[in-house]
Formats: structure tokens, sequence, C-alpha cells
């Protein structure tokens, strides 16, 4: 980030205020992270921290000109001498301005369990107690890329469900295109969710994604596309012309992948009389596959009807599951109205009249980048423990007025059921004699795991 990059300015206004409303005596303040049960998805996957341990809290990160101007500026904002610059200062001093902190994590991409601990934060020196919860605030947004793989991940299971069905589950990692740039609130938001889409497929028209994997993931490419019209390169030719644009689509791509937005007018005349009536002859000619985009009505209806016109006009096989598969000259890609529940719908219609999965793709932007907050996986960030004069406490909080908002207690590791590879985890006790799975990630400034996107991608599909 060009701006926004003074640590001390990256937390919530509270927060500034809250070293001095713990107890006298506290050392160390140990926190954790999780999932609060799933309310849409049973399983979360940790996606994202590197980024932020590599764009905010890596190296010397403090400065003099950092403190004094956070001085002033909350100087104004509090109307009084709330600031801590005497602690801040310490960091400088005696730490050269890295983070007096440590950091436990899951590696990226694993599958947990909610309610389980995803990471820890204690701080590793006496004087910076109020340091481990200054960086909740910007800790926490690892709820967005996790949650979006999270979502991403349970659409391929739906799509890989009826791939499995009734079709080719091969498939599977160009079936879920992210179109979603245009629908987030900032390039930085469109690089986050895009790259945690990434983790489980591999189409995207989401340049940002590519790039925040390539920056701080090691992966050159991690996403593909295809030259494809939007509406403006179809109706600009003018109402009575579209077949012109469309012509001009298969001569201006003469092979491979080429996708066209087919509902300016009339998707069904498009498909019948256009794409399967005047250019049949140069679609079944071209060394490629023409995909047909619709984008509007009752995407079920919409889809099953094209599905039906192109099998009528192009033909279609039935394969060994006894499905229908459209000529391999033509697909359908559906990228309007797409979220976790229309992606059943869909798919379950196209199923009911016999269509396989394998002629349909999809398309995401919101559904995928946008239609998700804290609460959908109802991450939160609870302290667990304290030492305080020496003694270790457990810290919890438990409310009457919601037990579901109770935290846990004692300091924490995440461990397998048993001792088979694939086994589900459960949070215990440091105690507990089974390995932990957090590895530290990041300690006084300094990042001690490198994890690149291919091996993170790779745990996602354990
Ligand atoms: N892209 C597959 C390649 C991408 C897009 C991007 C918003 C594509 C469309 C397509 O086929 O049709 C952002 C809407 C569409």
């Amino acid at each position: 980030m060009r701006w926004l990059n003074n640590i001390c300015l990256l937390s919530d206004s509270y927060k500034i205020s809250h070293y001095k409303q713990y107890p006298p005596g506290t050392q160390r303040v140990y926190s954790y992270f999780e999932s609060r049960t799933g309310s849409v998805h049973p399983e979360i996957t940790f996606f994202g921290l590197q980024y932020w341990l590599r764009e905010y809290l890596a190296g010397p990160v403090v400065t003099q000109e950092k403190i004094d101007e956070a001085d002033a500026l909350y100087y104004q904002h509090f109307g009084n001498q709330v600031f801590n610059r005497q602690g801040w200062e310490y960091i400088l001093k005696q730490h050269g301005g890295r983070l007096p902190v440590e950091i436990k994590a899951a590696p990226e991409g694993t599958v947990v369990g909610s309610s389980n601990v995803l990471m820890t934060v204690e701080n590793t020196d006496d004087q910076a107690y109020w340091l481990t919860n200054f960086l909740e605030t910007l800790l926490v947004q690892v709820w967005y890329p996790s949650t979006v793989a999270t979502q991403s991940r349970a659409m391929k299971q739906i799509i890989t469900n009826y791939l499995t069905k009734t079709g080719d589950p091969g498939l599977i990692d160009f079936k879920l295109h992210d179109f979603g740039f245009r629908g987030v609130t900032c390039p930085e938001q469109a690089a986050i969710g895009g790259a945690a889409h990434l983790v489980n497929f591999k189409g995207t028209d989401n340049v940002p994604g590519i790039l925040l994997a390539r920056q701080f993931y090691h992966e050159s490419i991690a996403g593909f596309s295809i030259p494809a019209a939007e509406h403006s390169t179809i109706t600009s030719w003018g109402r009575d012309h579209e077949i012109d644009a469309c012509r001009n689509m298969l001569e201006q791509y003469p092979t491979g992948l080429v996708a066209t937005v087919s509902d300016s007018y009339d998707i069904f005349n498009c498909c019948a009389n256009i794409w399967g009536g005047v250019l049949k002859d140069q679609v079944l000619a071209r060394d490629g596959v023409l995909v047909v985009r619709p984008d509007s009505g009752d995407p079920p209806a919409v889809v099953n009807k094209v599905l039906e016109i192109l099998g009528e006009k192009f033909g279609y096989t039935v394969n060994s599951l006894g499905y229908k598969v459209l000529n391999p000259k033509v697909r359908v890609i559906q990228g309007d109205g797409i979220d976790f529940k229309m992606l059943q719908l869909i798919l379950d219609a196209i199923t009911q009249s016999g269509w396989s999965a394998d002629n349909l793709a999809f398309g995401s932007g919101g559904g995928l980048l946008q239609k998700l907050n804290r609460d959908t996986q109802r991450f939160a960030f609870k302290c667990s423990s304290a030492i305080i004069n020496g003694q270790h406490r457990d810290v919890y909080k438990q409310p009457i007025t919601d037990n579901g908002k109770k935290s846990k207690a004692g300091r924490l590791k995440l461990v397998r059921q048993d001792a088979s590879p694939g086994a589900s985890f459960t949070t215990v006790p440091e105690s507990d004699p089974r390995p932990d799975q957090l590895r530290f990630v990041f300690r006084n400034g300094e990042i001690l795991i490198d994890q690149t996107f291919a091996e993170i991608r790779a745990r996602a599909t354990e």
C-alpha cells in the first residue's frame, strides 16, 4: 500500500486506549482466532494470512515519523493525549521497530472444521502486552479471504457432485470463473478475494487476484481466461446487426475458446437463428469452442432452454452415464445471478432435463466476492490466556445473553483427531501430547514460513 502504511493507525480507535485498561502487572496477552460454528459451511478453508504478514506486519514497521504522525492525529481525534507514545517508542528503540509478537497459524489451504483455533497471537516482550490485541483489527481481516475460499470450495463441491453424476469431474478447474472485480469495493479486495477463489479454481477474469498470488505466494499465473464479448461490443453494431457482431467474434478468434454474450435482444433467437442458423457452419468449421453466454432471466429456465436449442441445432451425444453432451464445438456459460444456492438450482434443472454438467460453466461476481461478511462464518479473535505478575490465567467470556459467543480458555493447539493423515481437526489445551498443527509463521518482525500457492492448493484438495 502506498498509504495506510502506518501500523500505529491501522486499528480501531478504542484499541489506542486499551494499554491502560489491562490489570496492573500484565505481561503476556495470548489471543486466538476462530470461526465460531459455520452458520453456512461447516468447514473453513484458511487462507490469506501471509498477505497481511508481508504487506502490513513484517520488518521494521515502526518509525519515529509514524509515531509522531499518530501522536498528533490521535490528539486531535480524541481531543486528549490517549495515544501510547511511550509504548511505541519502546518498540522502536528496543526492537528496531519490529513488532514483538509471535503468531502461530494453520498452514494456509488447510480445511478445518469450525470452532477450531486457526491462529494464535502473543506478545514476546512483557512491555508489549498491549500489542497482541492492538493487532486484532488487521489480523481478523483474514476472515475475508478465508470466507471466499470456504464458499468457493463449497461451490466446487456442488459442481463436482453433478460432474461425477452426469459427466467428467476432471473439468472442475474451469467450471466457476471469477467475474467479481467490478462488484467489490476496491482493487485490494479484488486481489484478496480473487486469490482466495483461485485456491480452488483456475478460471478468472479478476486480474488483481493473479497479481496477489504472484507477489505473495510465488505463483506466476494462478488463473486463466479467454477472449469474450461484453454487451457493448455486440450492441454497438446496432440492433439489426447482432449477427455481424457474432460473425466478427468467430472471425477475430478463429481458434480456441471464445465466449459471446448472446442475450442483447433475444437469447433464444440468437441461439436458434444466429449461432445455430446462419453461422452454424462457421461455428462447426471453427477450430475451437464457442461458449454461449446467457445473461438475463430466470437462470435455470433460460439455461435449460438454451441447451435445448443448441442441442437441436448442433446435435449432441449421450455419454456413458446417460446424459446429453452438446456437440463439442459449443458450450454454455451462465454468469448472471450465481451464488451458492442458484448454482444448485441450475444444476438440478439441467440434470432433470438430461443434460450433463459438462455442457455448462459458471461465472460468479458478487455471489463469490461480496455476498458475505464476517458473520457468514462468525469469525472472532479473543483473548484466552494471560500472564499477570508471573501467574498464568485462563481468560474467556461467556455472556448469559448469547452462549454462542462463549470463547475458549487457556493456551490452545490444533491437533488431528487421530493418526491418519486426513483425520479431522480438534482444538485442545497446549498440554495435550499430540503434535500441534499450528506453526509459527511470525516472530518479532520476521516471517518464518513462506507458503507457495501450489502447496496451498494441494492442501485445500486433501
Ligand atoms: N467475463 C469466459 C471468460 C470470461 C466477464 C467478466 C464480468 C467471460 C466473461 C466469459 O467467458 O463470458 C466480468 C462479466 C463477464
